[in-house]
């Protein structure tokens, strides 16, 4: 196997034995095989387009496929053995239409190769994955490419669970994937390419946000309860809003509590949800503790994305764990999704949640979020005002992914040393390094505030535009707004990519390098974008505020 998509990608270059994230590299090959497989599917999906003609199967398998293969969503072997299949049909499908219009595709390797077995599926896997492009620098601006659409996908995913899709998203998505097996493209054109990739990333997480907020109201300022009750809980991870939905439309009355995880903390700011009573707040820290998280939850657990850990020999929770949509494990039970136009059915995992004690309280108190565009818009004056008369010296946008990593421990020591006439701008699950820290507030403005999940980095960028806007400058990077951001999965790489679209400049990226940034990738971004990693929490704070 090979693997380097992730920040704990091994020694800093690749996973090549097992993934440090859990990953076997018979799944890891079929991930291989299924992005090979996506690349294929999308020369056809592509070549139709150009006779007008959308597929939506096909659109919605690229994309939750896609997903599929991000860190830490699905490690279910025989789940990918399906999907695979499925492309297959999928494949003969889309080939049978251009036929009907007179149009055939040269049946190179990429468009007809075919498996049988898992056991030949995991032999082609080993000639088409990451390192069958041989040139590092078109391996690295190729790699990039898909995991920012890896990302991509996620967001989709989401918007599309709600009713929203774009199909230009997805013509963009199949015609970057069929780019990333064009040997005549050039590394100025791939680079291009990633950002063109930012740019969709800007209008995706924009869809998604008008999905959520349509759907369920803006977010609005609300403290957390961290606390538990008596009754029976299910926690809920990951970051699909549509399940948390049916999740408390189904538990309301049952005698069942919902308690959110992770990056599902955010589904408490949401005006819909906040009318469930039996909504109690958020339960435990980032998606890496769940490993103690879950045993002391003592109920069931329903994962609708990532991250998942692979449980400890010892873990006592297996048995209580579900997971629906891209997510998956083998040995936790899957919930698959309704029937057309049907909700998902919970009812196994409610009934299965009532039999067990209720969660055992590992801390008390509350946090406090909710701060997405509209409700910092509503705050704008006060913020403006603040800004001005110098009770804000700089704004710090620490977004981006938590992780397990001993060396994370610098952004609860830089939030920690910030001064206090500073503010700290989130979102993802990278907050819980600092979230729980008694930072207080500059005249009733909290000094961390927290957007949202991962996607609603795009609320970070609206407000920085209106602060733009409103202070009359010229450029974004004029803005007393300093960019320290942690990544760990793909979808930090659509924000990154997004960010830089945006022209944002300066971004500080840790705890390490992505490993898929060849020496001369990398060296693209430093000169183009000052693109820095962290160093020591003194260093970097002298820099960041002179
Ligand atoms: Fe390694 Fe990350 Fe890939 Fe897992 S996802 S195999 S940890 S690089
Ligand atoms: Fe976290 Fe996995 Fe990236 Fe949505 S839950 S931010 S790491």
């Amino acid at each position: 196997m090979f693997c380097y998509q992730c920040q704990e990608a091994s020694h800093g270059l690749g996973c090549e034995v097992k993934g440090v994230c859990g990953k076997t590299p018979e799944v890891s090959a079929l991930q291989d095989l299924l992005i090979y497989q996506l690349k294929g599917l999308s020369h056809y999906t592509t070549a139709l387009r150009v006779l007008k003609i959308e597929n939506t199967e096909a659109n919605k398998f690229i994309t939750d496929s896609l997903f599929m293969t991000i860190t830490n969503a699905n490690f279910d072997y025989s789940r990918f053995v399906a999907r695979i299949r499925e492309g297959f049909l999928l494949r003969t499908q889309l080939k049978a239409t251009l036929l009907q219009h007179n149009v055939e595709l040269p049946l190179t390797e990429l468009l007809s190769w075919s498996a049988i077995t898992s056991v030949e599926m995991e032999e082609i896997a080993q000639y088409n994955g990451v390192l069958a492009t041989e040139n590092e620098d078109i391996r690295s601006l190729r790699e990039l490419v898909i995991y920012g659409l890896k990302g991509m996908a996620a967001y989709v995913e989401h918007a599309s669970n709600l009713g929203y899709a774009d199909n230009e998203t997805d013509a963009f998505i199949q015609r970057a994937l069929v780019a990333t097996t064009d040997d005549n493209l050039s590394g100025e054109e791939l680079t291009a390419l990633v950002l063109e990739t930012g740019k969709m990333g800007v209008q995706v997480m924009a869809l998604l946000d008008k999905a959520n907020t349509t759907s369920y109201g803006n977010p609005e300022i609300t403290k957390v309860n961290l606390g538990v009750r008596s009754n029976p809980g299910i926690l809920i991870s990951g970051h699909d809003l549509k399940d948390m939905e049916e999740l408390l439309r189904q538990t309301e009355g049952t005698g069942v509590d919902v308690y959110t995880h992770s990056e599902m903390l955010p589904a408490n700011y949401y005006p819909a949800f906040k009318k469930y009573t039996h909504f109690v707040g958020n339960y435990g820290g980032a998606w890496w503790s769940q490993v103690t998280d879950f045993e002391t939850f003592n109920g069931v657990v329903l994962f609708t994305t990532n991250c998942i850990v692979p449980p400890r020999k010892s873990a006592t929770y297996v048995d209580r764990v579900y997971t629906t949509g891209s997510s998956g494990f083998p040995g936790f039970k899957h919930i698959a999704g309704g029937e057309e136009g049907k909700p998902k059915d919970f009812s196994a995992l409610i009934k299965h949640a009532l039999s067990f004690a209720s969660p055992t309280e590992i801390e008390t108190g509350e946090i406090i979020g909710g701060f997405a565009h509209a409700q910092v818009f509503a705050l704008a004056d006060k913020i403006v005002d603040a800004v001005k008369s110098g009770a804000i010296r700089k704004f710090f946008v620490m977004a981006g992914c938590d992780g397990r990593m001993k060396g994370r421990s610098y952004y609860t020591d830089f939030a920690t040393k910030l001064p206090k006439d500073t503010v700290i701008l989130t979102a993802g699950c990278a907050k819980y390094r600092y979230n729980k820290l008694p930072l207080g507030d500059i005249g009733g403005i909290p000094r961390v505030l927290d957007a949202g999940q991962c996607n609603d980095s795009y609320s970070l960028v609206m407000i920085a535009l209106k602060l733009k806007e409103v202070f009359e400058l010229n450029d974004i990077n004029e803005l007393p707004i300093a960019y320290n951001i942690a990544w760990y999965e793909q979808k930090a790489v659509i924000v990154l990519l997004a960010l830089l679209y945006l022209g944002v400049k300066n971004i500080h990226l840790g705890p390490t390098l992505p490993a898929f940034l060849s020496p001369n990738v990398a060296k693209v971004l430093v000169d183009n974008f000052g693109i820095a990693p962290i160093g020591s929490v003194d260093e970097d704070m002298k820099l960041f505020l002179n």
